[in-house]
């Protein structure tokens, strides 16, 4: 009954609520994880200043009165040339080719030129054929942003009318800037998830991710990349956690790198990531690593697939 624009439904005059799910897509260490630990206010992804720091999807999940938005931080787009970069690729590719997407946001970083890696990215977005914003990041390090943009549109011209916006994601005012220009996109829709929920990803997770982040902080080169961490086993009890894992390299000097003089390099990640977890969970938590050479895993699809990666 809503002849000559009179209400006669008071819940009409309350706001729908609205919900959308968010794919974060772009170059490795364009700044994904850290917009979405931003607009969540929780370092719920890990950053690091090392390119491909992640490497599975997570949910982060952010719910307000009125709105629930689900993000889905993606591995960075990299051709590399192991059958797990392609894998990783298809990991984001997954993110944005499931039903339910409803927004892609595109991060481009404006540090950096744009090489065969921004056309990569820039070609897995179009081919999802979904609403897309893009978001030009680091302009706090960037001398003239306005160049930039105008470059990435020359260079770029599918997303010439593409909607976007220029933050800086390490920035506190990132926030309220990037969740104005999502707004015309996010219809109304149910809550997903409880109000309270920060991730739909479990505690292994997490474990494996805190591990890894103290293996890129501490060790150098090619390392980093080439060690992957599993988890054994998860046994929680009330006063504490106990988490047993492999950490998979790929040569015998990359284990002796990671586990260090009379093992002090894996003492010092297993009493960060420990430390990291008690600070999750609340509860203290003892990891145990052992770490083993298992040769080319990176180019291995049983390897890969026992690790849950997407292949083939
Ligand atoms: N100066 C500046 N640095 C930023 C900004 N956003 C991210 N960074 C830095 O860029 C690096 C990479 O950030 P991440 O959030 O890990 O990037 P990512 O896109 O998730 O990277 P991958 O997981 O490797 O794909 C980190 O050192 C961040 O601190 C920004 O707005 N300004
Ligand atoms: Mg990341």
């Amino acid at each position: 009954m809503h002849k000559l624009g009179i209400i006669l439904d008071p819940m009409e005059n309350k706001t729908k609520f609205k919900s959308a799910f968010i794919a974060l897509v772009g170059r490795p260490n364009s700044g994904k994880s850290t917009l979405m630990n931003t607009i969540l206010g929780e370092q719920l992804s890990v950053v690091t200043p090392l390119p491909q720091t992640t490497r599975r999807n997570l949910r982060g999940i952010y719910t307000t009165d009125n709105m629930q938005l689900i993000f889905v931080d993606t591995p960075g787009v990299h051709k590399g040339k192991h059958a797990f970069n392609e894998s990783m690729i298809k990991e984001t590719g997954g993110a944005i080719s499931r039903q339910g997407v409803d927004l892609i946001c595109y991060i481009v970083d404006m540090s950096r030129s744009f090489g065969d890696e921004e056309t990569e990215v820039s070609n897995l977005v179009k081919m999802a054929n979904l609403p897309v914003i893009i978001i030009f990041n680091k302009a706090d390090i960037v001398e003239s942003p306005e160049k930039v943009i105008k470059i990435f549109r020359e260079q770029f011209p599918d997303f010439k009318d593409t909607p976007d916006v220029k933050l800086s994601a390490v920035k506190p005012e990132a926030k309220e800037l990037f969740l104005k220009s999502i707004e015309p996109f996010i219809a109304e829709g149910p809550l997903y998830f409880p109000p309270d929920e920060l991730t739909d990803s479990n505690l292994r997770f997490f474990a494996a991710e805190y591990i890894r982040k103290q293996i890129i902080l501490n060790t150098r080169e090619e390392v980093p990349h080439a060690t992957f961490v599993e988890i054994e086993s998860y046994k929680e009890s009330e006063t504490r956690h106990e988490i047993s894992t492999t950490i998979h390299v790929e040569t015998i000097g990359q284990r002796g790198i990671v586990v260090g003089k009379g093992g002090a390099g894996i003492n010092k990640i297993k009493k960060a990531a420990e430390a990291e977890m008690k600070q999750l969970t609340g509860v203290p938590a003892k990891i145990t690593c052992h770490v083993k050479v298992s040769p080319g895993w990176r180019d291995n699809d049983a390897f890969l697939r026992s690790m849950g990666m997407p292949v083939g």
